[in-house]
């Protein structure tokens, strides 16, 4: 498979697995669960490919983000982090570094430093480990900027901190007095 076609397996999976998984008539279970051969099937139907378990394994395998992930036996599989729709990942709280980062674009700039960090339309905030993979998220938006998180400092006021299959740093909100510009 090309990586452009990899790319394109990839963006329909995560519409599915995080957001509308309705898209093609499938539903997810509580941890976001969806079952492999009904995923196959059903994006088969709806689209006219010619999907395989095989090119979902190798999707899954180099996907640049680590965007998927399979249970044990490999009959269900699950975006690791990312979802708008109301499921529950199962994540245990962890104790975060002392410092993540948030890329974001300067327009929303004004609003997050009298707001703080919220979640908008996904599950949790997402944070990064450093600085280059927060500049990656912020360039999404428009001209990135990026804000330093206290989160150990967080973490000791009470807030609780997950950490997604694909090491991504989640946590619900995060207070204006937490975040230093960059
Ligand atoms: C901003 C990608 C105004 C926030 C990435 C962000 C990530 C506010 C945008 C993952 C705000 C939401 C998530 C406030 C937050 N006022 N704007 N109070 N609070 N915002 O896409 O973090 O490639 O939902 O700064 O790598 O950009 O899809 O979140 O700019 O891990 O796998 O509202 O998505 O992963 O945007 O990205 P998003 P995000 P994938």
């Amino acid at each position: 498979m090309t990586e452009k076609e990899a790319r394109k397996i990839s963006k329909f999976l995560s519409l599915l697995l995080r957001h509308n998984p309705g898209k093609v008539g499938l539903t997810l279970n509580a941890q976001g669960w969806a079952d492999v051969q009904e995923l196959i099937l059903k994006i088969n139907e709806a689209r006219g490919w010619e999907l395989t378990k095989k090119d979902l394994d190798e999707v899954v395998a180099t996907n640049n983000k680590k965007r998927f992930a399979y249970n044990e036996d490999q009959s269900l599989i699950r975006a690791s982090q990312g979802h708008s729709i109301d499921i529950d990942l199962g994540l245990e709280p962890s104790a975060p570094p002392d410092k993540l980062f948030h890329g974001t674009a300067a327009r929303f700039l004004d609003s997050i430093l009298a707001q703080g960090l919220n979640s908008r339309s996904r599950q949790h905030v997402h944070l990064s480990l450093d600085i280059e993979t927060a500049t990656a998220v912020g360039k999404r938006h428009g001209k990135p900027v990026i804000l330093e998180v206290h989160s150990a400092q967080m973490a000791t006021d009470g807030h609780l901190f997950y950490l997604s299959e694909n090491n991504v740093w989640l946590t619900d909100h995060v207070p204006v007095k937490y975040l230093s510009l960059i």
